[in-house]
């Protein structure tokens, strides 16, 4: 490995707006160009014949210094007119996409349908954005979360945004998973990390199914030694999301030790909240070395705090 935190490559599996959040600090951290980040996207879904593809957009717009800060999905400042004129034409809106945000499912579109990968399309569309951390979809096929409630078998979107997360969650698939194979340099950026960040991105539609494309889990497993996760849920409740809710109804500990006995065999280091120190002993009974510190991302003191804390945690573990 080498020695300074200048030379570090760093892996980090991410969800949506709490991985985006996190990685904000972390460019405050390190260089971004150090930095490779592995994308879910199992939300990805379609609207009005677009391709939307939910997490690689919040973490982009999120490190282009463009996301909207009351959603933390989205474009600030945009505007909604188009779906207003959709609504009038009798088009579901309950997904809203702004004007500007339109823009980037459209041109995402239009280079899929010429054929170009889903990573490619995203280097394009971070190149053009100034973004400098290497953004990769998890896998350049289709893969699909969908979960199966009392209500049915729901999409992730409807689930999430038309539903509000109400349904409770029996069981998680990730359709076309079998199929997927890992985008084109992901293996390799895992293989070659000086460090692996699980972020605190909801473990069950956020990081599983990054997980379960061929080959994924194997990677983080072999770096288990340099690989960290941090807990999504402080306090028995998820910052955002429904996390706390899944846990439950899969039956697990509602507890940032709930999700550390789920990444148990993958990381070395668990990173939990202060509010939760008296879980400490617990999970370093599960093999874990555990670090306490201040997990929620306040401002941009606290996400620089939690990036630093995350890189140094593996550093002197070695
Ligand atoms: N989340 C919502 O709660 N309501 C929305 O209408 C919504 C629209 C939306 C549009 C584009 C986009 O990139 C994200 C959007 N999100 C919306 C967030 C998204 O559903 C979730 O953040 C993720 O899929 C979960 O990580």
């Amino acid at each position: 490995m080498k020695g300074s935190l200048n030379d570090l490559r760093i892996v980090v599996l991410a969800g949506g707006v709490g991985a985006a959040r996190f990685l904000e600090g972390l460019v405050q951290v390190v260089r971004p160009e150090q930095i490779t980040a592995i994308v879910n996207t199992g939300d990805d879904a379609e609207f009005y014949g677009l391709y939307v593809s939910p997490d690689l957009d919040t973490v982009m717009y999120t490190l282009a210094g463009l996301v909207n800060p009351e959603t933390g999905w989205g474009l600030r400042d945009d505007t909604m007119q188009c779906q207003e004129q959709l609504a009038r034409y009798g088009e579901d809106v309950w997904f809203r996409l702004g004007d500007r945000d339109l823009a980037t499912h459209l041109r995402r579109s239009i280079l899929r349908q010429s054929g170009m990968p889903l990573s490619e399309i995203t280097r394009r569309l971070c190149e053009s954005l100034g973004v400098g951390v290497r953004l990769l979809p998890m896998s350049d096929d289709p893969v699909r979360t969908v979960l199966n409630t009392p209500a049915g078998t729901l999409p992730f979107q409807e689930y999430f945004v038309l539903r509000g997360q109400r349904d409770e969650v029996r069981s998680v698939h990730y359709r076309g998973i079998a199929e997927a194979r890992p985008a084109p340099g992901v293996l390799e950026a895992m293989r070659t990390a000086d460090l692996i960040i699980v972020a605190p991105s909801n473990p069950f539609v956020s990081v599983a199914p990054i997980l379960a494309v061929k080959g994924i889990q194997d990677a983080l497993q072999k770096k288990q030694a340099c690989a960290v996760a941090i807990s999504p849920i402080i306090g028995g409740a998820a910052v955002k999301g429904p996390a706390a809710e899944m846990l439950r109804s899969l039956g697990m500990e509602v507890s940032a030790y709930g999700v550390a006995n789920r990444y148990r065999d993958l990381v070395k280091t668990f990173i939990i909240d202060q509010v939760d120190a008296e879980l400490a002993h617990r999970i370093e009974r599960l093999d874990l070395q555990v670090i306490v510190t201040q997990t929620l991302m306040t401002g941009q003191p606290e996400k620089r705090a939690l990036a630093q804390c995350a890189v140094e945690s593996v550093l002197l573990a070695r």
